[in-house]
Formats: structure tokens, sequence, C-alpha cells
């Protein structure tokens, strides 16, 4: 009975089990994970942009190379996303249209622009730095498909990170020039790596029945509250500023003390209003638009196949 499905559920939440694609689950579970996920990918695909735009134009074959590699990576994560996102019900074309249509979101980071080639630096460091802290905990997402996707993709974004800091490091060695970049990067990048976290708790619709569900494990603010705690000791090893002259060590909350995020400029960035929302969203449908003849080949040479084995 219906009874029996919601009892079966709670305790499979309540013993911190995995719930699989077969079980059965409320239908809003089921809706915010496609949410959660769906963005999720959208993110990783929309993401290879702001680096994708320097892949010619590195400083050296090794740079190159690595950053090549790494937006590679951003399309392989979300393929693993769409994946399990579609054992839930929804196909990918579905999933791709509500993009191009404003329909399902994708990160805020995404939509400001790369104007240096700091700005790789400060995107390894800062927003995969917080896609770690954002991910390491939906690996244990009660989800069994979406938490598997996520230990790889962890592993994948410690290798980003650690990717950005090398770039970052490089210029904070070098000329006074070099230097100047790479703090004009990171004054950039940081209040937006901020709001990745999402709105404050008190602001979140989602968090209630997220953490209940046991896909959330840390509110919003808590884990921005441990990327800035993570990120500070590390911008003193490169030397870096970060652009907030209220950041201070806490002795009473062991914790850092950061100034008032600019909650204006996510909603405007949300709205499409960001500096390249019209842009990425552009050039996605482009990307997919020229990839038509890929599809259509593909789905071609799929029924030729399944027509032969069923000889
Ligand atoms: N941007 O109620 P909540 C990456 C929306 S990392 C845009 O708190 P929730 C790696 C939220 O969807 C980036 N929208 O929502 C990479 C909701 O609207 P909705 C991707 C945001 O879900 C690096 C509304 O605001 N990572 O791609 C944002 O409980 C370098 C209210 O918010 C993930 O997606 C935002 N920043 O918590 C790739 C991680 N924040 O959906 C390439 C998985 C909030 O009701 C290069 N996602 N919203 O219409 C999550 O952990 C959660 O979804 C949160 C938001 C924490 C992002």
């Amino acid at each position: 009975t219906a009874g029996d499905q919601q009892s079966d559920f709670d305790a499979t939440i309540a013993a911190d089990g995995r719930i699989e694609p077969r079980d059965w689950m409320p239908d809003r579970y089921r809706a915010t994970l496609i949410r959660q996920i769906a963005q999720h990918a959208h993110s990783e695909i929309i993401g290879m942009q702001p680096e994708g735009n320097w892949l010619t134009r590195a400083p050296s074959l090794e740079r190159k190379s690595i950053l090549l590699a790494k937006v590679q990576d951003e399309a392989g994560h979300g393929l693993y996303l769409y994946a399990a996102a579609e054992t839930l019900g929804m196909s990918r074309d579905e999933m791709l249209d509500l993009l191009h249509s404003g329909g399902q979101k994708y990160s805020s980071i995404f939509n400001y622009p790369t104007l240096t080639w700091a700005d790789n630096g400060a995107i390894g460091w800062l927003v995969d730095g917080a896609a770690i802290v954002n991910q390491v905990p939906l690996c244990r997402a009660s989800y069994g498909p979406y938490a598997r996707a996520m230990i790889r993709i962890c592993k994948e974004e410690s290798f980003h990170q650690r990717q950005g800091f090398s770039i970052l490091l490089a210029l904070a060695r070098g000329t006074d020039e070099q230097k100047a970049m790479a703090q004009d990067a990171v004054n950039r990048w940081w209040w937006p790596s901020l709001m990745m976290f999402g709105p404050p708790d008190g602001e979140s619709p989602n968090s209630a029945d997220s953490m209940a569900w046991g896909i959330k494990r840390f509110s919003n603010d808590e884990l921005r509250q441990r990327f800035v705690d993570m990120t500070v000791p590390q911008a003193e090893i490169l030397g870096i500023t970060l652009p907030d002259p209220e950041l201070r060590w806490d002795e009473e909350s062991g914790h850092y003390a950061f100034g008032a995020l600019d909650w204006s400029e996510f909603k405007r960035v949300l709205r499409g209003d960001g500096p390249n929302n019209a842009e990425r969203v552009r050039r996605r449908k482009a990307a997919h638009d020229d990839g038509a003849w890929v599809r259509e080949a593909a789905t071609a040479y799929a029924a030729k196949q399944a027509a032969r084995m069923e000889q």
C-alpha cells in the first residue's frame, strides 16, 4: 500500500541507506532531485565556456594540455550527472530544452567573464574549490546514482583546484604585472564564488526538505563558512589579498568572519541579467544546433546495430 511504501522510504532515509532508481519515492523527492541534478549537470557544461575561452591562448603547451583536460572533465561530469538525472525519469532532451528555454537553472558563477589568463587560475582555485566543499557531502546523498557520480567528480575537482592554485602561484611569483593580474582576477571572482553556495539559510526554500531527505547534509551558510575557513590560509601562501576589508579571524567562533554578500547581484544574475548570461545561453544553443548531425548519426547507427542484433 501507499502507506507501506512511504514507511519503507522513511526507514531507508532514517537508517542513512540509499534510495535506488527502482525504489518507490515521494513525488517531491523525485522532483527536487531532478531539479538539483539537472541544474548541476547544466552548470558543468555551461561551465566549460569561461575557461574554454582561453584554450587557444594558454601561455605554454603544458598549461594548454592541462586546461584542455580540465575542460573535458567538465563535459564528463555533465554526462555522469545527466545520466543520474535520467534514472529519475526525465530525458536528456527534455533537460536540455529546459536549459535552453530558461526552465531550469545553472550556477550563477558561470555568468562572469574570463578577462585574463589569471582568471583560469581564479576559477580553478576558487570555483572548483567551492565546488569541492559543496560536493564532498553530496557523495553521501541519499539518492544512489547521484552519490556515486559525485565520488568520481570530487576526485577530478581536486585536480582542477590544484591546477588553478598552480596557475596563480606561478603568477604570484612572477613580475609585478603578473602579480597584479592574479590579484585582479581574485578580486573579481571572490564574491561570486561565495554566492555559489546559494542564498542565506533563512532564504533557502529548498533546504528544509533536502536536509530531511538526506540530499543536503550541511546548510548553504555552513558550507560557505567552511570554504572561507579553508581558503584564507591558501590566499596567504599565494600572497594574494581577498577583497574583503571585514575578513578577520574570530577567536570566539573559531572561524573567519567575513563581510556581507551583495545578494541583489546574486538575484540579478539568477534573473538572467549577469554580465554573460545571454552569451552563455546563445553559445550553448548554437553548440546544440551544430551537433544535430552527430545526434542523428548516432541514433541511425544505434538503430542499425539493433536491427542487426535482431537478425
Ligand atoms: N546559482 O533553496 P536553495 C560546478 C537557486 S560547481 C544559480 O538554497 P538548493 C563545477 C536554487 O536552485 C556549480 N541558482 O536551493 C565546475 C533555487 O532555485 P530553484 C554547480 C542558485 O538547491 C567548476 C533557489 O536559488 N554545483 O559546476 C544558486 O537547496 C568549474 C533557492 O536556493 C551544483 O549545482 C546558484 N549559485 O541549494 C564546472 C551543486 N544557488 O531550483 C565547470 C549541487 C541557489 O528552486 C568549471 N547543488 N540557486 O528554481 C546544490 O548543492 C544546491 O542546489 C545549491 C542550492 C547549494 C546550489
